[in-house]
């Protein structure tokens, strides 16, 4: 009999699609040189590489921070006495045009990082990015920050203006069903991109020993808590999550 339909293994699997999220695992952000290093942000390396290897994943995802040289969250482009980098707050605007652009939120400064094209803004070399299928640069838009690589800090998509990809659109394509998400910073960027993975639509997990803090005592748990309220899982390495990819 002629063949019909997809392969056995494609139907059995076909509700259980994984990507994989690498986030902003670049060299500003790790020791020893980064502008903005995370305590121990290269040691994440091995383990991401493990998760990149792994067949089950539909598509394998990494994310750049990538600012031009006067982007808001920089303390260097406020002037002082409040432009403390770590410290200092600003009240950043909605650049959206209409009725939101009264809409402020406070925004924290950070050190001069990931300027688009520098050294910094490079993932790091540990990363074997040849498994790497699809790569976003987000905080492209100097007026707002973007955490997240599906929206920036009001939500609004920034396609084209502060993000090169609809992320969202890419995963979809792909009938990808949940997306797993590890990298820098786990209170910060990975935060962002897992809450608004859910609001997307994915089932979403973040790999604890896959992700470093700027904060890694207080802010990863306030993180943590965060993440549980909006329904991301926060899961280990080594637990049944996983082990379903491995079984792919
Ligand atoms: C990040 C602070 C500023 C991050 C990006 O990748 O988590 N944190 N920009
Ligand atoms: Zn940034």
């Amino acid at each position: 009999m002629a063949s019909s339909g997809p392969p056995a293994a494609e139907v059995s699997h076909a509700d259980f699609r994984p990507a994989l999220i690498v986030v902003d695992v670049q060299e500003d952000f790790c020791p020893p040189n980064g502008t903005l290093a995370v305590p121990n942000g290269r040691s994440i390396a091995p383990i991401i590489n493990q998760l990149l290897a792994l067949r089950g994943f539909v598509v394998r995802v990494a994310t750049q921070d990538f600012h031009p040289v006067d982007h808001v969250s920089f303390a260097t482009n406020h002037s002082p006495p409040n432009n403390r980098p770590y410290e200092s707050f600003i009240e950043m605007k909605n650049p959206a045009v209409g009725k939101k652009e009264s809409e402020t939120k406070p925004q924290r400064l950070w050190p001069v990082h990931c300027v688009q094209e520098s050294p910094g803004a490079a993932i790091i070399p540990e990363i074997e990015i040849d498994k790497i299928d699809v790569f976003v640069t987000k905080g492209m838009d100097a007026r707002v920050e973007m955490y997240s690589a599906f929206a920036d800090a009001f939500g609004n998509d920034s396609l084209g203006t502060g993000v090169n990809i609809d992320l969202s659109a890419t995963l979809r394509e792909r009938n990808v069903s949940d997306v797993f998400v590890v990298g820098i910073a786990g209170d910060y960027c990975v935060k962002s991109t897992a809450i608004d993975s859910v609001r997307k639509g994915f089932k979403t997990w973040v790999v604890e020993e896959a992700v470093k803090s700027v904060d890694p005592g207080a802010g990863w748990e306030a993180a943590r808590k965060e993440l549980a309220q909006y329904g991301v899982g926060v899961i280990s390495a080594g637990g049944p999550e996983l082990a379903r990819i491995k079984a792919l």
